[in-house]
């Protein structure tokens, strides 16, 4: 490894904010050497706890991630928080709509906030997010907060690069329980029912807590539901003492570890691939030219797909071969 980048790693074990963001940025840009600084870190990490934090668009997760972090800061902990911007890297609106919101905080040194924009991250999000919290834990936070965009498919991703997840409902968004998508629910660890000053939040309290009877009937897992509004303060110190429960079951040796870890290779391992091939179907032309074909109504994607692959003794190879099978 370069001298630069050691002293860098050094630098941020130290303390150093800048190194801090400098690494960070050094990781995202795949820099040379990248690969190297995330190998050299591996070792320091793993006593960060991992929050997701999702839910709907302006169901509160910016604004309760705010008060969670001050009342963590409060009780001494270390605190980074992952910001995932739903805008385009090119605007940077919504970053900064977020950080005015989060601002209370930011100026805490023992706070550090990270925003990262969800297109244009090569091989995924989920990914990004994971390097990013690595490197965090690795700085000293003992919590990370990972803020998610409740859009689309990348609120899922980011829930398998957190310990525990957090959703956030909140009333008068029309179908209640309803606007909560399949997949989440399962996923979640924690319900929180933001905007308890409004009408309605009992009811959807109760609409969620009835609907985790029914399906955990089955399962040990034991989900609470908490209402908070940051208008009154209600719940926020139930919701953290909550948070600090998870943070507590994750120091004696979660079981999900594994899981995450075997996640972690398999996404790792994805992101090297696919950006292999990528980067060389889109230089070489071969891109373009399965695209004229498909345009032309002469090939259709899943036969290009095939034909670019089969081009690469790599995958003859990765077919066949039982060389790499080896345990
Ligand atoms: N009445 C009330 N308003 C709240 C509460 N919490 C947040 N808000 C308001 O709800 C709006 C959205 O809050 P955010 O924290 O930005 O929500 P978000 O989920 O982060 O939104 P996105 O990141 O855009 O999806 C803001 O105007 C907040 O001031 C609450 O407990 N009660
Ligand atoms: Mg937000």
């Amino acid at each position: 490894m370069k001298e630069r980048l050691v002293r860098l790693i050094e630098a941020m074990m130290a303390g150093n904010v800048r190194a801090l963001a400098r690494l960070i940025s050094f990781v995202e840009d795949r820099q040379e050497g990248w690969k190297d600084a995330m190998k050299s870190i591996y070792g320091t990490t793993g006593h960060a706890c991992v929050f997701g934090i999702t839910g709907s668009p302006g169901a509160g997760k910016s604004t309760l991630t705010n008060e969670i972090a001050k009342r963590l800061l409060r009780r001494e902990h270390t605190i980074g928080i992952i910001a995932v911007d739903p805008s385009s890297p090119y605007s940077g609106g919504a970053l900064l709509g977020d950080r005015l919101r989060m601002r209370d905080i930011c100026t805490d040194r023992n706070i550090f906030i990270r925003s990262m924009a969800t297109r244009g991250v090569l091989g995924g999000l989920c990914q990004a997010a994971r390097d990013v919290a690595r490197i965090l834990d690795a700085a000293g936070k003992d919590v990370i907060l990972i803020e998610t965009v409740g859009v689309g498919q990348d609120e899922i991703e980011v829930v398998s690069a957190s310990d525990y997840v957090m959703l956030v409902t909140c009333p008068g968004q029309g179908d209640g329980i309803q606007a909560i998508k399949a997949g989440v629910m399962e996923i979640a660890d924690l319900f929180v029912v933001n905007k308890a000053d409004k009408d309605g939040a009992d009811e959807l309290a109760s609409e969620i807590s009835a609907m985790l009877d029914l399906s955990t009937e089955m399962e040990v897992k034991k989900q609470s539901v908490i209402k908070t509004s940051a208008v009154t303060k209600e719940g926020l110190d139930d919701l953290v003492e909550n948070l600090e429960g998870f943070l507590n079951e994750k120091k004696s040796g979660s079981k999900r570890v594994r899981d995450q870890v075997r996640q972690e290779i398999l996404s790792i391992m994805e992101r090297e691939i696919v950006g292999i091939l990528r980067e060389r179907i889109m230089s070489n032309g071969r891109l373009e030219g399965a695209l004229d074909l498909v345009m032309a109504d002469r090939s259709d994607p899943y036969t290009e797909v095939d034909e670019m692959l089969s081009g690469y003794s790599l995958m003859e190879h990765l077919k066949k071969t039982e060389e790499g099978d080896k345990p």
